[in-house]
């Protein structure tokens, strides 16, 4: 079993500085010899260096910001996890912002169209052109991904690979009004932090995975924005939510889903090593090295 280090330093999706260093500093928190020591054979070549576009040449399309820079990196994106998966290694995207998801998903949609995807995060991430009041695509990559809302020429390339069914979210707390229609319009599953708190972790992990993976044999996506944890647990985030994940949940999530045997991917999301004091910042790359070492098998006995 071999799983291969996709480092993407980029924040083009949001307008924090210093999610891009999040990938660096969880490989020096020593996340490749932990991953290793739980057994796999561990391919890094060096952290993605994306192509710059030029602010100049970049005006919002719209409001959404950045948007050539954006898909221009999700594309490549998309090409390094694709030709990972297809060797049958373990993609294992470091972000960066979660816009890193509108390539991550297509690529490993491209090679297994059966996906499921496991969204973990305190926001959907599911705005439309329409429907974004900020214009930051790390708020929209699953819409682009399901091929709702109105197209972007721009970001022709994502193909609405991702089915409805095969989408479900765990740990939503901040989900802007348009984003609740959408959810409810397309029929799509979601465990916000009430159903956490009223069925607890272990039965809302049973309840998505039968929603979307009813048999278990479908490959499973698990895409992991740090922001699902609580802000005391995962301090250095660019848009911290209180009333979040424990440690213990976050860890619970990517425990099960290792436990299925179906992962074929992996996100980390929205790191930012900028943000919050030195102890703050140190806990949450050690909470995000953690949550990747469950997600790939660490047991606690
Ligand atoms: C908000 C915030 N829904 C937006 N989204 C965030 O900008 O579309 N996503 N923070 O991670
Ligand atoms: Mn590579
Ligand atoms: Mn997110
Ligand atoms: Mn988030």
């Amino acid at each position: 079993k071999t799983a291969t280090i996709v480092g993407c330093p980029f924040s083009g999706g949001q307008p924090r500085p210093g999610v891009d260093k999040g990938p660096i500093h969880l490989v020096e928190a020593g996340l490749i010899d932990q991953i290793a020591e739980l057994g796999w054979k561990v391919n890094f070549d060096g952290h993605h260096q994306f192509e710059e576009v030029d602010a100049k040449v970049d005006p919002p399309i719209g409001i959404l910001k950045n948007p050539r820079l954006v898909s221009r990196v999700t594309e490549a994106v998309a090409q390094a996890v694709s030709s990972h998966a297809r060797k049958g290694e373990l993609p294992v995207t470091l972000g960066g912002d979660h816009s890193l998801a509108m390539g991550t998903i297509s690529g490993t949609l491209s090679v297994y169209p059966e996906t499921c995807v496991v969204w973990v995060d305190a926001h959907a991430d599911i705005n439309t052109a329409e429907s974004t009041g900020s214009g930051n695509i790390h708020g929209m990559p699953v819409s682009f991904l399901l091929g709702i809302g109105s197209k972007v020429p721009e970001f022709s390339w994502v193909k609405p690979l991702l089915k409805a069914e095969r989408l479900v979210y765990i740990g939503l707390r901040d989900v802007d009004a348009g984003e609740k229609r959408i959810l409810r319009e397309n029929n799509i599953k979601a465990f916000s932090m009430h159903e956490v708190d009223k069925y607890g972790i272990g039965k809302v992990v049973e309840m998505a995975l039968d929603h979307v993976n009813p048999n278990r044999d479908l490959p499973i996506h698990l895409s992991f924005d740090v922001d699902a944890l609580d802000p005391s647990v995962a301090p250095s985030t660019g848009t911290p939510v209180r009333g979040g994940l424990t440690f213990r949940e976050g860890h619970y999530i990517c425990e099960a889903i290792y436990e299925t045997g179906l992962l074929v991917a992996l996100d980390l999301m929205e790191v930012n090593p900028s943000l919050a004091d030195p102890a703050s910042v140190q806990q949450t790359l050690a909470v995000g090295c953690s949550l990747v070492r469950s997600a790939l098998g660490e047991t606690l006995l």
